[in-house]
């Protein structure tokens, strides 16, 4: 694992470090927008006054902060696998490229001593989980992983009552960011309850204090930053396209890990490139509330 020079040193002087992922340039948006958003939201956090670190295996190496040059290289190459956390030695060990889901980048994060990490939406128990068993390790990851993830929820492509009940039994601490609604990724509002509702970033931070202080750090905070409704997409025509990219996946035999780039594919198809833009808002969005938190962080 290599921290990039500047990450090391603001990691070292106590200043902000914002962890982002990669499966979502690599896997979870088309090209060449994938690299759009990547820079964007390094951007978003640098703006907010904190020093991102993109996380993702490089030639065979885990980097904790991508220089242009590797940054462009995982957003372009063929061969860049998605990467939980089970993948990640396999590809680091034959020298290949990896995109950081969720749960890899929170683990990668977390060993760098980061604490505050920015994604799209969380992974979760996929619709038909009672026959696949599908569910996405970013879970079990934030069950045992001492890090706050900004997010938008989790991805609306799966069974978002089942997922917040997973989160319950895995002790991952939810609050909502200025909502009482968990957010639904491309929707503002997923239709469920958010356990718990802050309106700072401040408030967040001591949300982490309380839970250094109680022992409960172990696990992770989960921050949901809904869209505002005004920037969601169109709920009628996201429910009508996912109902449509389901019906697809099962037909194509679509499993496993292929299941979320699939369906998240199928959405920016099938809205005309509106899904994109959401995705594109809500991780800028999610950035720069993460910086914002990081700054308030003790370091
Ligand atoms: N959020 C997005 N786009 C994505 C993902 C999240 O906006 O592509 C990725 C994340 O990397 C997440 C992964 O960890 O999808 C979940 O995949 P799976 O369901 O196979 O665990
Ligand atoms: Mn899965």
């Amino acid at each position: 694992m290599r921290l990039a020079p500047e990450v090391a040193e603001a990691l070292a002087g106590g200043r902000p470090v914002v962890a982002l992922e990669s499966a979502i340039v690599t896997h979870g948006l088309p090209r060449p927008r994938n690299l759009e958003v990547a820079r964007e939201a390094e951007a978003a956090v640098r703006d907010a006054g904190a020093l991102p670190a993109t996380i993702a295996i490089v030639a065979g190496e885990a980097r904790v902060g991508l220089d242009d040059e590797a940054l462009v290289a995982v957003a372009e190459r063929d061969d860049v696998v998605k990467c939980g956390v089970r993948d990640l030695a396999p590809v680091a060990a034959r020298g290949g490229y990896g995109g950081t889901t969720v749960a890899a980048t929170a683990h990668l994060a977390a060993r760098a001593g980061i604490r505050v990490f920015a994604t799209g939406g969380l992974g979760g128990v996929h619709r038909e989980a009672r026959q696949s068993w599908d569910e996405s390790a970013d879970l079990e990851v934030l069950a045992r992983t001492g890090i706050v993830v900004v997010c938008a929820g989790v991805k609306s492509i799966l069974d978002v009552g089942a997922t917040l009940e997973r989160l319950e039994t895995l002790n991952v601490t939810v609050l909502g960011y200025r909502t009482d609604r968990f957010p639904g990724f491309y929707l503002s509002d997923s239709d469920f309850p958010v356990p718990w509702r802050v309106e700072s970033a401040a408030e967040v931070v001591s949300v982490v204090r309380a839970s250094d202080e109680l022992g409960t750090e172990g696990s992770a905070v989960v921050v949901a930053n809904p869209l505002p409704s005004a920037e969601q997409l169109d709920p009628a025509l996201h429910d009508r396209v996912l109902a449509e990219g389901l019906i697809a996946a099962e037909a194509a035999g679509v499993r496993c890990k292929d299941v979320t780039p699939f369906l998240l594919d199928h959405l920016a198809r099938e809205t005309g490139g509106a899904s994109l833009e959401a995705n594109t808002r809500l991780v800028v969005r999610n950035a720069r509330l993460a910086a914002e938190i990081a700054s308030e962080l003790p370091g």
